[in-house]
């Protein structure tokens, strides 16, 4: 079991009036207190790892899941997470994950990403099957995997980070913009099916926010165009504009859930009306 020092405030963790105080401990085993306990994954760079910051400072516990073990150890460094080396495309990954937590209450669905921007005329399967591997079974496996103990904490959250491309398509999109359409469905499927549980679902849809990363990992490492799409917009957003979005959302209190959660640069009337300046 992982060990952790809880430095937890249950503050406006949503608890109901009445239910037991959060007893404040020195150290204990992660997930033992239970209210507290935040699972984010992709959590090594972007709105990931930015969410992690965010919530750690909030005073949850935050497990931080992602493939690169180098990064996950900075930001523990930083801000005392747990980091767990789990690549969500992986079952065992995400089963030897869910063996080492004995509870959890908030869980961020964030591993994602875009692989090339070709016309379905020129798709390339492998692109295909790697984002609905890790956009849709990425979270289907972990979702499926906390589920029974974020019904357990009595207030579980899973808040899903899908995106824009699943609220509108676009030329180039489809691949991508068929893997967010479908991570959507699943939030509100997922809503449907826990309804009556405590549970809350949310979905947190970014449209353009500039990572180290997103653009980076799309065009294949191809800097010059991964700069281009940012290129003279005004105020583009950055991943802690979404950190400050899904910690909002989790701190409401217990009766709150927000559906949904569209979030664009102001720049940004739509995928495709941007205002650039140059
Ligand atoms: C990122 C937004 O416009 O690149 O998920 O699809 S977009």
């Amino acid at each position: 079991m992982i060990s952790a020092t809880l430095r937890n405030d249950p503050g406006n963790s949503g608890r109901r009036p009445g239910d037991a105080a959060v007893e404040r401990c020195p150290t204990r085993s992660l997930g033992a207190v239970g209210a507290g306990v935040a699972v984010v994954t992709g959590a090594s760079s972007g709105i990931g790892a930015a969410t992690v910051r965010r919530l750690s400072s909030e005073g949850f516990e935050v497990v931080a899941a992602a493939r690169r073990m180098d990064r996950l150890q900075d930001l523990a460094g930083e801000t005392g997470c747990l980091p767990v080396a789990v690549d969500v495309t992986d079952q065992a990954a995400v089963d030897a994950l869910r063996e080492s937590l004995s509870a959890c209450r908030i869980l961020v669905n964030n591993a994602g990403g875009a692989f090339g921007l070709a016309p379905i005329a020129e798709a390339d399967d492998d692109d295909w099957r790697r984002m609905y591997d890790v956009n849709v079974l990425g979270t289907m496996r972990m979702t499926r995997a906390l589920l029974p103990l974020l019904v357990a904490s009595g207030d579980g959250v899973v808040v899903n980070v899908t995106s824009t491309a699943g609220h509108g398509v676009y030329e180039g999109g489809a691949g991508y913009n068929a893997a967010k359409y479908a991570q959507r469905a699943m939030t509100e499927a997922l809503r449907l099916e826990l309804c009556g549980q405590p549970v809350r679902v949310t979905e947190i849809a970014p449209g353009m926010v500039r990572t180290e990363e997103f653009s980076l990992v799309r065009f294949d490492g191809d800097q010059e165009r991964a700069d281009a799409v940012y290129a003279g917009v005004p105020g583009v957003l950055v991943a802690d504009d979404i950190a400050d979005c899904i910690v909002w959302t989790v701190t409401r209190p217990w009766n709150v859930n927000i559906d949904s959660m569209i979030v664009r640069p102001r720049a940004q009337a739509a995928n495709h009306k941007v205002h650039r300046e140059h």
